[in-house]
């Protein structure tokens, strides 16, 4: 059903054979064309802020990976490391340094913004964290530099409330550091922080969450607040806190263990019909559903993925099914292409059931989305684009999918690694 938020879906569910047409031939040119668009919007690359000169280009460092040029250079990386786009492989990264450099550059030039030197999504932990990605992937002994500056910023979000807005979510606060330095230990195989340290970052969450939910008088174990709203979702909430304190699960004590594991199960008794409120409490009003990577189903599926898969517990694995039903059903969002409240961060959810489930019913259904993507009444239907070429809300976390279409045994939502 059509609503205002997301166009109908009308395609036909799986019948056992997948979409012919979206082979690498046919998905490549879309990429690259894609990937065109985008660099021709850069001030780097002459795009539409170059006449404006240094201020547009140092503008274009703000936002972080979530909406600034940082966010671009991890897509390029993403691109360069998928076997089939090794002949742009060099090109790509050598892109990719220029727009990270000239990131490193204004965290340490630039204006010094307390709160967000040690953010993953919105400021520098995530700056620094790319950086060392793409210059290890063009083979350059330097990337322990950025490790380095990364590391050290571990101490800043050590005390227990080193931010007034909440130090515990995923875009600025511990979780997210903890994220980025899960996402460096996958792609580097390499411990970035040492188990004292990421054991520090842990209890400091744990002990956030113990003491908000506490003074608050919540009848659950962790509870926390981003700008004084207890957000339940993966963009600011419980569940991707609650994801990273699983990811570290082996260095918790046994009893903060069990008191993660009952938050998990409080979280998953909030579901209202396959999906959850943005905020703790709240009941979902059917014609203003959010059905968001930032907020509902689609981006607390990570967390019982996560839960699933270290359990081992059904349970876990069928909510995850039941946010991957609502996913398709009103998961074509009209708020544009993107990954945090778009149409490639709800196929994501497919591509994360293909992996847990081995079911090609959802390769099909992550190909239905992307198909979408490019229809007449997508393009005339959708919401216009404040950033073209935003990681989260633009264009290159939808080059990241349809480079994830392609090779969907490893495809991961960009920088949230279950
Ligand atoms: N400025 C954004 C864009 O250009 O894409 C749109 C803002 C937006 O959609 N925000 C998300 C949301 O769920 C959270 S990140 N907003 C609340 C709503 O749609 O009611």
């Amino acid at each position: 059903m059509e609503s205002k938020r997301c166009f109908a879906n009308r395609f036909d569910d799986y019948q056992g054979s997948l979409l012919a047409g979206q082979c690498k031939e046919a998905v490549a040119p879309l990429v690259t064309a894609t990937i065109d668009r985008i660099l021709k919007e850069l001030p780097q690359f002459g795009g539409s802020g170059e006449s404006k000169g240094a201020a547009a280009r140092e503008s274009c460092c703000q936002g972080g990976l979530y909406s600034g040029v940082a966010g671009v250079a991890y897509m390029l990386y993403h691109v360069s490391q998928c076997p089939l786009f090794a002949p742009s492989r060099e090109r790509y990264l050598r892109l990719a340094k220029k727009l990270i450099d000239a990131c490193t550059r204004a965290e340490e030039w630039g204006e010094p913004d307390a709160d967000t030197r040690a953010a993953f999504l919105l400021g520098g932990a995530g700056v620094y964290a790319v950086a060392a990605l793409v210059y290890h992937a063009l083979g350059r002994p330097d990337y322990v530099q950025p490790l380095g500056k990364f590391r050290e910023l571990c101490t800043i979000c050590a005390p227990v409330s080193f931010l007034e807005c909440g130090s515990d979510e995923l875009f600025v606060g511990r979780a997210g550091y903890l994220c980025a330095a899960l996402v460096l230990k996958q792609k580097l195989s390499l411990e970035i922080l040492t188990p004292a340290q990421i054991k520090s970052i842990c209890q400091a969450i744990l002990e956030s969450g113990k003491q908000y939910a506490t003074k608050k008088r919540k009848p659950f174990p962790l509870m926390y607040s981003y700008y004084g709203t207890e957000y339940l979702g993966a963009a600011h909430g419980l569940s991707s806190i609650l994801q990273m304190l699983l990811s570290y699960h082996e260095h918790l004590q046994p009893a903060d263990r069990e008191l993660v594991w009952q938050s998990v199960d409080f979280l998953m008794e909030q579901e209202q019909n396959c999906n959850w409120p943005p905020e703790l409490g709240e009941m979902i009003e059917r014609e203003n559903e959010l059905v968001h990577w930032c907020h509902g189903a689609p981006g607390i599926a990570y967390l019982f993925a996560k839960a699933y898969l270290v359990s081992k517990k059904p349970q876990y694995l069928d909510t995850c099914i039941r946010c991957g039903e609502l996913t398709w059903r009103k998961g074509l969002l009209k708020k544009g292409p993107g990954i945090c409240h778009g149409v490639a961060g709800s196929a994501y959810v497919f591509l994360l059931l293909y992996r847990l489930t081995g079911n090609s019913k959802y390769i099909y259904r992550a190909q239905r989305f992307a198909e979408f993507l490019f229809t007449e009444e997508f393009k005339a239907g959708s919401r216009v684009l404040e950033s073209i070429y935003s990681l989260y809300e633009g264009f290159s976390g939808t080059v990241c999918f349809l480079i994830d279409l392609l090779q969907p045994g490893e495809a991961e939502f960009p920088l949230f690694s279950v």
